[in-house]
């Protein structure tokens, strides 16, 4: 078999067009694939390599919501018990509401609120705020980080492991119990001339959040060029 005898017919170049395609593309791949899963990546088992990682967080919230109407000093105690089998990134607790009731500016009734943590796993302090009912996201907010310095922002980290991340974005089994705390209510009423009373009282809307999450964690493949 002379080498004209390998090109002779279509068929024969076809086949022989696709071994050179194939010649060439392996030596190509197997160059190229270590350098795509770079030594950070393919050694040291699945949870101990390092390298650089795209991190997500799926959130779900856990919601609690009620409603309460309040005189002037009047106190409402609110609990919101957790259980949760994902991670806690926080707990929130928003109280909002809007007084209305008086004719013209100035009067505003306000709120106020002390928690009491004693009935949560792990370490938390008591935390109190106040703040005018002027409406929107009025009242006022306290929150608790149960995983550190918890944000829910994606970002990227570099030289960590899976098992490194995982263990830094982790609530510790903290913050599961009953968070509870104590709302006031600060009613403003303006002189009435016939001796009534304009505004007695305020609506307060209370809102507990646990903000559980998922991590989502991609490998960055830097390709080298
Ligand atoms: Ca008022
Ligand atoms: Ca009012």
């Amino acid at each position: 078999m002379d080498f004209e005898d390998l090109f002779n017919t279509p068929r024969k170049m076809r086949i022989a067009g696709v071994s050179l395609a194939f010649m060439l593309a392996f030596p190509l791949y197997f160059h190229l694939v270590p350098s795509l899963l770079d030594d950070d990546m393919i050694g040291g088992g699945a949870s101990g390599a390092s390298g650089n990682w795209e991190v997500g967080f799926a959130e779900t919230p856990i919601v609690l919501q009620e409603t309460q109407v309040l005189g002037d000093g009047d106190t409402h105690d609110t609990f919101f018990d957790v259980v949760s089998e994902l991670n806690i990134g926080y707990i929130e607790l928003d109280i909002d509401c809007n007084d209305n009731d008086d004719p013209g500016p100035g009067f505003t009734d306000g709120a106020e609120g002390t928690s009491d943590v004693s009935g949560v796993v792990g370490e938390f302090e008591d935390q109190s705020g106040d703040g005018m009912c002027s409406g929107g996201d009025s009242g006022f907010t306290l929150r608790w980080d149960v995983t550190a310095n918890y944000s829910g922002v994606n970002i990227t980290v570099s030289g960590m492991s899976e098992s490194e991340i995982r263990a830094m974005w982790n609530d510790g089994g903290q913050g599961r119990g009953t968070w509870a705390a104590t709302i006031t209510a600060d009613i403003s009423s303006p002189p009435s001339p016939l001796g009534s009373i304009i505004d007695s009282d305020e609506e307060y809307e209370i809102t507990w959040t646990a903000m559980t999450y998922e991590l989502m964690l991609q490998p960055v493949v830097e390709v080298e060029t």
